[in-house]
């Protein structure tokens, strides 16, 4: 590893909400003065001996009350502050669905660390820039997982970024194959001590960094305080009536702040139920817990949700335990929205939300129009919420019911991206409202329905990449002039990824496998690499392009559509 320097502290790139705005927040009882740390406290306090967290990691099998959660947590902390591991320190958190991610999670926050969380998806250009920009002093991850060793691009990563200090890997105890410098979790395990550095936390600091889709060329990290993100996990489980007895299945990825907060994990630490983390979102490996957990409630992707909407009349697996199915992350097609719960057997959920705060929800007792065909409303009284022309410079709202680019500020929505100065003028408005991209319309009723984008993002099933960021990529192959991602519709994902790519000229043009090749050789994720590639002599498309990239990527996304339909 590298000579390390000392990272600068979190709160330099942070952009705060103004004085008297957190202290209205805080008359409002929105901001209660409580950290995450607390969050577990309390549950340990009311519900010790229920069963916290069940899943499969490296170990094997495990399940945990709140009692044995919190102790292995505390441990798991004193060890960290032992090799360094030091309050203010961020770590990046690269972890697929085991329960050693609650474990080290909540030891980072008892010891006053911040998480930085990665997707399991993410690869070695991702985390490196993540390490990079946070000044991250370690990363935690997995050894081999879903064909790919972690551990190893994490020590590759860690040899590469001044600030890490070490790698830590959840491995199996017994037989921890590690890369040099990697430390085993297991070998970090303390006996729990009484009091952390953590303990005393800041409410009003930043507890995390959390991840952003993304709509340019590196992904934004987005700094989420103690008392914000709190306020919306109290708030999500009373809307989504948790209780101690919810069993909550996480599918997606447990960082994703729909898997976290919305209610997610720490919605059920909140109530006191159980999270059991699936290995695999497919419908055998969750047809089977849901049985045999006894699962209430789960949250999806909508290709997901048809995946299992599909397998559900063949399933051998009693599902009659699941009353709500959340779906969110795109937009669920009502064609769908209404196969759920003849097929299921539960309740839809419409769940639009964003890393960046603001979350919507279909009611629990909303009528079946309102959970079908639209999503939701937002979750607090104080979530601002402004529908402008996106073609408008003074961005005025449109007439009511009309279709316009959604603004909002709230309680726990930020006002700015981690470290991104630049970026953040153009993502908030100089009131703080943030811009979100999205189009949206709202119902006499003050649902939200979303109906497009502005924003130059792909929404693959849920999955969100920033166009620019896979141009940057491709445009790194020495054969490759110019590139421009477009998104296509897709049957099952919504929207799926194509490339068009000017060859260098006088040059054998290269293939389109080299070229999806190249790219995941990258070390990007396996989801950002172009679905399609089509290698063209110059842009299919005349008179744009030369203005924006915008104006290129959207006549791109015609010509294809144009191409389609001429050749059905
Ligand atoms: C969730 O969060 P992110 O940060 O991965 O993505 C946010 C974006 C939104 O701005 C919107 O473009 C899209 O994802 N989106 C939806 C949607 N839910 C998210 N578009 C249409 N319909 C929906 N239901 O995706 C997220 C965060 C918390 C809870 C749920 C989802």
């Amino acid at each position: 590893m590298t000579a390390t320097r000392t990272p600068r502290p979190v709160g330099e790139g942070v952009v705060p909400y103004p004085p008297e705005v957190a202290e209205r927040y805080r008359a409002a009882g929105y901001w209660t003065g409580r950290t995450l740390p607390d969050l577990l406290d309390e549950a340990v306090a009311a519900h010790g001996e229920r069963t916290a967290v069940v899943g499969t990691g490296p170990s094997g099998p495990q399940r945990w009350t709140y009692t044995e959660l919190d102790a292995r947590a505390r441990g798991l902390a004193a060890g960290l502050v032992e090799v360094g591991v030091a309050p203010g320190d961020r770590v990046v958190v690269w972890l697929p669905n085991v329960p050693e991610y609650l474990e080290v999670v909540f030891a980072l926050f008892r010891l006053g660390a911040l998480p930085v969380f990665a997707l399991p998806a993410h690869r070695a250009s991702e985390i490196r820039y993540f390490a990079e920009h946070a000044e991250a002093r370690a990363i935690v991850t997995v050894g081999r997982h879903d064909r790919f060793d972690h551990a190893v691009a994490a020590a590759e990563v860690a040899a590469e970024v001044p600030s890490v200090r070490h790698v830590l890997v959840a491995a199996p105890t017994a037989a921890p194959d590690l890369p040099a410098g990697a430390l085993g979790l297991s070998a970090l395990r303390r006996p729990p001590p009484g009091d952390l550095p953590g303990d005393g936390a800041d409410p009003s600091s930043v507890a995390f960094l959390q991840l952003s889709g993304g709509t340019t060329g590196l992904p934004k990290l987005i700094p989420r305080t103690h008392d914000d993100y709190l306020y919306s996990v109290r708030a999500s489980a009373d809307i989504c009536a948790l209780s101690p007895e919810t069993v909550y299945l996480a599918v997606l990825p447990a960082a994703h702040n729909f898997t976290m907060s919305s209610p997610g994990l720490l919605g059920v630490v909140h109530a006191g139920g159980t999270s059991v983390l699936a290995p695999a979102p497919d419908p055998d490996t969750c047809f089977g817990l849901i049985e045999s957990e006894r699962v209430t409630m789960a949250a999806v992707v909508p290709p997901l949700a048809a995946a299992w909407v599909q397998a559900a009349p063949r399933t051998q697996r009693d599902l009659t335990s699941l009353e709500v199915l959340q779906v969110g992350g795109a937009k669920c097609a009502p064609e769908l929205a209404r196969r759920i719960e003849p097929a299921l057997g539960a309740r839809l959920q419409q769940v639009f939300g964003m890393a960046e705060g603001l979350v919507n929800y279909t009611r629990l007792d909303d009528p079946a129009d309102v959970v079908l065909h639209t999503q939701g409303r937002p979750i607090s009284p104080d979530d601002e919420i402004r529908v402008v022309d996106p073609d408008d410079p003074d961005e005025r709202e449109v007439a009511p019911g009309e279709v316009g680019a959604l603004l909002t500020r709230g309680p726990y929505t930020i006002r700015g991206y981690y470290r991104a100065e630049g970026h953040n003028a153009g993502a908030f408005t100089p009131d703080g409202f943030y811009r979100t991209g999205d189009l949206v319309r709202i119902t006499d009723r003050g649902d939200v329905v979303v109906s497009g984008r502005v924003k130059e993002q792909i929404n693959r099933g849920g999955e969100k990449i920033a166009a620019e960021e896979v141009e940057n990529h491709l445009l790194a192959h020495p054969d490759v002039v110019d590139a421009a991602i477009v998104g296509v519709p897709d049957d099952f994902l919504g929207e799926r990824t194509h490339a068009y790519v000017i060859p260098v000229a006088d040059r054998e043009p290269p293939r389109s496998a080299a070229l999806r090749r190249f790219v995941r050789d990258r070390g990007v994720a396996a989801y950002k690499v172009p679905d399609t590639v089509e290698v063209v002599e110059a842009f299919p498309v005349t008179g744009v392009g030369k203005t924006s990239r915008r104006a290129l990527r959207a006549a791109l996304a015609d010509h294809w559509r144009a191409g389609r339909t001429a050749s059905d």
